[in-house]
C-alpha cells in the first residue's frame, strides 16, 4: 500500500467514525465523550460493570419486570417453548413468519407494510442524496415509522408469542426499544469492512434481543446476518471477547475465527419471510451487502437497565391501549 493511500484509508476510517459520532443522540455523545477523560471513565466503566451484575440486572434494576412476568400465570405452548429453549441454548433461532404466527398471510402483509415505507419520503431523500439521515451507518438507510396499531409490522412487534419467547428468554417482561425498517445498500467489495460488518457484540443491556424479518431474499452476497452460536451470555463462548459496559466489543476477525473452536456459525441467508430472533450481545456481524439492497425489518427488545433511549414514536393510531395485552402494555411503558 502507498503513503498516500494508506493516508487516505486513515482519513477515510475517521471520516467513519466521525459520521458515527454524528449520527448519535447527544445522550449517547455525552456518554462516549465521558468515557474518553480519566478519571471520570473509570468511575463511569465501573458503574456500567455493576449494572451489568447478574444479581443486579436481574434483581434491583429488573426488579418489576421480573415481578410482572411471574405474575402471568398462562403456560408456554410447545412451539413456544421449543422456540426459548433454542434461544437458550444457541442465542438464536431462525423460523419463518408464516410458521411464526400461524398465519399464511403474515408476511405478504408484513412486505406490503415494509414496501409502502420503503416509497415513503424518509427513505426518498436518502436514495437520491445517497446518504442515511438516521443512525450512524452510512450503508444503512433507515425508516422509523410510528406505531400504528392496524399497521402488520406493528402488530409483530406487540405480538404475544414474540413477547413472549422475549420475555422468558430474558426472564423478564421486555421493553420495546426500537422499530425500523433498513435498506442496507450495495458497498464496493474492496471497502473495508465497517460498523456491524465486523464481529461485535452489541452493548446497549446484559442481553438484548434483536428480531429480523428479510422483506427480500437475502443470499450469501447480499451481507446476511451471521451469528456465532453459544456466545450469549452464560453459553459455552459467552466469555470469549466481553463486552466493555457501556461499550461492546469488536474483536479482530482473525481472533473470533480462531479462538471460536469448531466455529458454530449460523449464516442466515433466507427467503423473504425469514424470521430470525437472537441474542446480540453474543458474536454476530451482517449488512455488508455487494450485489442488491437488503431490505428487513428490525425490532429491538430489552429491558429497564438498558442504556439508550427507545427509538421509536407512537402514532395517531397507536393511542388506545386499553385493547393491548399486559405484555404489550408492558413493551411500551404504558403499565
Ligand atoms: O445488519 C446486520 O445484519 C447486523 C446488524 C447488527 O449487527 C446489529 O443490529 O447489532
Amino acid at each position: 500500500m502507498t503513503a498516500v493511500s494508506a493516508q487516505a484509508r486513515l482519513a477515510n476510517g475517521f471520516g467513519e467514525k466521525l459520521r458515527r459520532f454524528r449520527g448519535q443522540s447527544i445522550r449517547v455523545q455525552l456518554r462516549t465523550l465521558f468515557l474518553r477523560v480519566w478519571p471520570l471513565s473509570a468511575f463511569a466503566r465501573g458503574y456500567y460493570r455493576l449494572r451489568y451484575v447478574d444479581a443486579i440486572w436481574e434483581n434491583v434494576l429488573n426488579r418489576s419486570a421480573r415481578r410482572a412476568l411471574l405474575s402471568e400465570s398462562t403456560p408456554l405452548d410447545a412451539a413456544t417453548r421449543q422456540t426459548v429453549d433454542t434461544l437458550r441454548r444457541d442465542g438464536i433461532v431462525i423460523t419463518d413468519l408464516n410458521t411464526f404466527l400461524g398465519d399464511p398471510t403474515a408476511t405478504d402483509r408484513a412486505i406490503a407494510a415494509g414496501m409502502k415505507l420503503l416509497d415513503s419520503e424518509q427513505m426518498r431523500l436518502q436514495l437520491e442524496g445517497k446518504q442515511a439521515a438516521v443512525g450512524g451507518k452510512s450503508y444503512v438507510l433507515r425508516v422509523l415509522p410510528p406505531l400504528d396499531f392496524s399497521d402488520g409490522l406493528t402488530s409483530l412487534a406487540l405480538n404475544e408469542r414474540l413477547l413472549s419467547v422475549v420475555a422468558n428468554y430474558l426472564g423478564m417482561r421486555p421493553r420495546l426499544k426500537s422499530f425500523e425498517l433498513w435498506n442496507n445498500q450495495p458497498v464496493d467489495p474492496n471497502s473495508k469492512e465497517t460498523a456491524s460488518m465486523q464481529w461485535h457484540r452489541d452493548y446497549d443491556d446484559h442481553k438484548i434481543v434483536k428480531v429480523f424479518l428479510y422483506l427480500v431474499d437475502v443470499d450469501e452476497h447480499m451481507g446476511p446476518f451471521t451469528y456465532l452460536r453459544e456466545t450469549q451470555p452464560g453459553a459455552r463462548f459467552g466469555h470469549l471477547f466481553p463486552s466493555r459496559p457501556p461499550e461492546g466489543a469488536v474483536p479482530p476477525k482473525a481472533d473470533v475465527e480462531r479462538l471460536v473452536p469448531g466455529a458454530p456459525l449460523q449464516q442466515c441467508t433466507g427467503k423473504k419471510g425469514s424470521l430470525i430472533i437472537c441474542d446480540t450481545t453474543g458474536l454476530h456481524r451482517g449488512g455488508r451487502s455487494t450485489t442488491k439492497s437488503r431490505i428487513l425489518f428490525t425490532l429491538t427488545y430489552a429491558s429497564d437497565a438498558a442504556i439508550d433511549p427507545d427509538k421509536y414514536t407512537l402514532g395517531e393510531n397507536a393511542r388506545d391501549f386499553s385493547r393491548l395485552s399486559p405484555a404489550a402494555r408492558f413493551a411500551l411503558r404504558q403499565n
